[in-house]
């Protein structure tokens, strides 16, 4: 692995495969340290060319073709797999290879967790259990047959239905499986281990019946039921939303804790990490349950958005990963409170895709090339692509969406093709023309809309120009004019509705209308405006963009207060505290104290009084901006001015309105046994919300209160919030309370990560030598990336101010176990020195830490994964 090559694989440079796998059978001799695959394949010409066969890591030990037993130079031998001529058109060939899956600590291929065996093979882990072209757009039927110990390995399982299953000698059992829908290999999987499950059928709406199970180890069997729930929620939704029903007799899902990431869509076997199955109200928290709920959903619908449909190629990555987040977001939105199912996943979009637009990794929905496709599984390509399809929302409308979504299946089902077939799938099916969305799909960057307004009073009208400019970003400059939808109201200083009349236009368009942004710059004149009005624009977030709009304080409030968008009275809450607490963070940098308008206090007195407000937007308007986000709006950050900015703000709110909080507080104490409700969530939420704001005072009272709500909480959703409020504002029994959550919880490896993430993101005493220390503990794995994610990413990412502490260490330290962790598992070490990209915004002595500690990595022996993103870190901007 280590003499990995540096390559770079171009969209441009695209080529078709000369051959296609009609079918493939596949026999496993499974064991842990030593597994046979027999491969064989059913191949037929498509293009002139030799048959290539992917392969990493293998222990090659035969090729047959025809029959025929290849010797050596009948073939061409790489790193990387196989080369092959054939005369004729169509070809049998079987490969023989052994794989060692117990010494695969990357996890990519056939691996060993706990005691069973399984598979993760998106984006390129086919090939490293056989020789295959293991590229998307090659689809094929797969048989499987597995053979292993009957006593360790008592579950087998693979893609599509179960055909036969038997005994065989020396105490080893097998089974087949079979499924009917050609896929790529990169939605193969296999699991072999003893595993418990629950069990629920589902009829589908064409009648068929499905057999759908969730296995887990049988310690965690008590913690399936919610997934299984929200498994049947998803298939139904899927079926009343977008007319697309299941496939194949069973859906099987397995739960592991060793997992790259959150889930895996194979055909008929998902495979996920525990931390999105396993729920209980006592170890889950309420964000655990929505995270479930949306990740069965989403890998679910990758039935259809991923399975049926799949990609080209890798660049087409965001059209089934954009697609499918959108439809899992709108999945949560219908099952939960929708103004909140968006203003999070706003906040989610601004956290972790605003800034990778903005740094070295930038890249477009579609990249145009890569050297590790793992390093592309981006906030980009995953939720700007989400925004994206949005926007053909917005565009076209439900209905307009839904008649692009069939003409897309009708056209493609059972094809490999590219994001082009589905903007004109969306076009044809509507008779528009949407040439200019490719633009989305091609440039990189947020765009910027700014806003211009003069209103004439003598004339009645209001012009409104609109201009957009896209930055340049790595590698591409001077970027086109592209499609923004800006919805928008206007409200009189009453904060009443105004009708929306376009001067040209015979009809007012109502109280809300979509803007369409298509120049550069475009002027918008209102008819009948008697007085300025002010502007509520890119309601609901009507596009991915940063909008530059100055508004007066006042204007701000009167939007809290009054806009008819729920998403822009939030909006409104934000701009005004992000305004004070980016003067606050410049204060503080310069040496100054920090100080806040009399307008913050006024709006917060407002939500606090306003107890018929819908909690939900409650609790995310009493809630300050992120650090991230503040820190997107500023040219230099200094992350410790932005985090005591921001912890100032806090403290002023929760002295100035202690008896407010407290009165929140008690009102909104429980009424029955815990339940999983979206009314209840957001109540708890709220409630929390006001017990964190309590705990920043010094006041022994509201000590008390914290402790007593740790001790006296039936689910983890209370006890986490009051121990994180402990530990996180330094109370006197914070220590005591951490032992303790430990002692109670130390069976629980889901636990265990959180009780490690809440202290990485201490910044009391010395955080750098706690976390140091953490990584010594006994529960602590390296080889485990929840662990890894728990201790060094909530350190990095939730942990500011230590992680930029201006000595360095922070730094070091995160450093230090990239080159520890580079050797054990790539793709999560990869992911983890990605913090180190925001160098080149932050001041000066901090820019030269980070750029110091790239400097070290780049040194040394690197995977393709890291040494791809510390290159593209350290590479000369523009
Ligand atoms: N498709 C998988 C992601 C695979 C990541 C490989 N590095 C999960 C998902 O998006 O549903
Ligand atoms: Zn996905």
């Amino acid at each position: 692995m280590r003499e990995q090559q540096a390559r770079t694989i171009r969209l441009s440079e695209y080529q078709p495969p000369a051959w296609q796998v009609e079918s493939v059978s596949l026999r496993f001799e499974l064991d842990a340290d030593d597994t046979r695959v027999h491969n064989h394949m059913q191949l037929r010409r498509v293009a002139e060319g030799p048959l290539r066969l992917d392969g990493e890591q293998l222990k090659l030990e035969s090729i047959h073709l025809d029959g025929c037993k290849l010797s050596a130079s009948d073939y061409e031998l790489d790193d990387e797999g196989l080369t092959l001529n054939i005369n004729g058109d169509q070809a049998e060939v079987t490969v023989v290879n052994r794989i060692e899956p117990a010494k695969n600590t990357a996890l990519e291929g056939l691996y060993q967790s706990a005691d069973f065996l399984l598979t993760q093979c998106e984006a390129e882990g086919f090939r490293r259990i056989s020789y295959y072209p293991d590229r998307p757009d090659v689809m094929a039927e797969f048989r499987v047959r597995l053979e292993a110990d009957r006593e360790r390995y008592p579950v087998l399982l693979s893609n599509g239905n179960p055909v036969d299953s038997g005994e065989l000698e020396g105490g080893r059992h097998f089974a087949e499986w079979h499924d009917p829908h050609p896929k790529p290999s990169y939605l193969f999987a296999l699991v072999a281990g003893d595993l418990g499950h629950i069990e629920r059928d589902f009829t589908t709406a064409e009648g068929r019946k499905v057999t759908l199970r969730v296995y887990a180890e049988h310690r965690n069997m008590d913690q399936c039921d919610f997934a299984m729930e929200s498994l049947v929620n998803a298939m139904r939704w899927d079926e009343e939303r977008f007319g697309l029903s299941y496939d194949l007799d069973v859906y099987n899902i397995v739960a592991t804790d060793d997992f790259n990431m959150g889930a895996m869509e194979n055909k008929g076997l998902n495979i996920f990490n525990s931390c999105f199955v396993l729920a209980r109200p006592d170890t889950a928290t309420d964000q655990d349950y929505l995270g479930i709920e949306s990740v069965i959903g989403h890998e679910y619908f990758h039935n259809w958005t991923g399975n049926r449909v799949t990609c080209r190629d890798w660049f087409q990555l965001s059209l089934k990963e954009g697609l499918t987040v959108f439809r899992d977001q709108e999945f949560s939105a219908d099952r939960n409170s929708r103004a909140v199912k968006r203003i999070e996943d706003v906040k989610t979009l601004r956290a972790g895709q605003f800034p990778e637009d903005a740094g070295p990794m930038a890249h477009p929905v579609r990249p145009p090339e890569y050297q590790e496709i793992n390093n592309f599984y981006t906030a980009t390509v995953y939720i700007k692509g989400a925004e994206v399809v949005r926007l053909y929302h917005s565009l076209l409308g439900e209905e307009g969406l839904q008649k692009g979504m069939r003409l897309y299946f009708q056209r493609h089902d059972g094809q490999a093709v590219t994001t082009e077939d589905f903007l004109a799938a969306m076009a044809d099916a509507n008779g528009q023309d949407l040439s200019l969305m490719q633009r989305w799909y091609d440039q990189a960057g947020t765009p910027v809309v700014s806003v211009e307004s003069r209103h004439e009073p003598e004339s009645a009208r209001l012009h409104l120009t609109l201009r957009q400019s896209i930055p340049d970003t790595p590698g591409q400059k001077g970027k086109q004019a592209t499609l923004i939808p800006v919805a928008l109201g206007l409200l009189d200083s009453q904060g009443r509705a105004l009708p929306l009349k376009l001067e040209g236009e015979a009809q007012a368009r109502g109280e809300e209308t979509v803007l369409i942004l298509d120049q550069a710059e475009k002027t918008f004149v209102f008819e009948s405006i008697a007085e300025a009005p002010v502007l509520s624009l890119l309601r609901g977030f009507s596009a991915p963009v940063k909008l530059e709009h100055q508004q007066s304080d006042e204007a701000l409030s009167l939007l809290m207060a009054h806009d008819q968008d729920a998403f822009n009275r939030w909006e409104a809450s934000q701009r005004l505290y992000s305004g004070a607490l980016i003067e606050a963070q410049q204060s503080i940098a310069d040496g100054e104290p920090a100080r806040f308008p009399e307008s913050i206090q006024a709006a917060v007195a407002a939500l606090l009084a306003d107890d018929d407000a819908d909690p939900g937007l409650r609790v995310e308007a009493l809630t300050l901006p992120a650090e991230t986000w503040l820190a997107e709006q500023v040219a230099v950050v200094n992350p410790v001015a932005i985090a005591d900015a921001r912890q100032a703000l806090r403290r002023q709110l929760a002295e100035a309105f202690s008896s407010q909080w407290q009165s929140l507080y008690e009102s909104l104490a429980d009424s029955g046994p815990y339940q999983v409700r979206p009314a209840d969530i957001l109540r708890r939420r709220l409630r929390n919300l006001a017990l964190s704001y309590l705990a920043v005072l010094d006041d022994t009272a509201m000590q008390e209160l914290a402790l007593n709500q740790y001790r006296r909480a039936d689910n983890m959703t209370d006890q986490m919030a009051a121990l994180r409020a402990m530990v996180l504002e330094g109370h006197p029994a914070a220590e005591t309370v951490l032992a303790d959550f430990y002692q109670q919880w130390q069976a629980q490896p889901l636990v265990v990560d959180k009780w490690f993430s809440l202290q990485a993101q201490r910044s009391d005493g010395d955080p750098v030598a706690r976390v140091r220390e953490l990584a010594e503990h006994p529960a602590f794995k390296l080889t485990n990336p929840n662990k890894v994610r728990a201790l060094y990413g909530a350190f990095a990412n939730g942990n500011r101010r230590a992680f930029h502490a201006a000595d360095g260490s922070g730094y070091r330290l995160i450093a230090d176990v990239v080159l520890k962790l580079d050797r054990i598992n790539p793709a999560i070490a990869a992911r983890l020195v990605s913090v180190f990209n925001p160098w080149r915004r932050m001041e000066a002595v901090r820019r030269e830490a980070m750029h110091g500690e790239l400097s070290r990595i780049k040194q040394a022996d690197l995977s393709r994964d890291v040494a791809e993103i510390v290159g593209r870190a350290l590479a000369e901007s523009g």
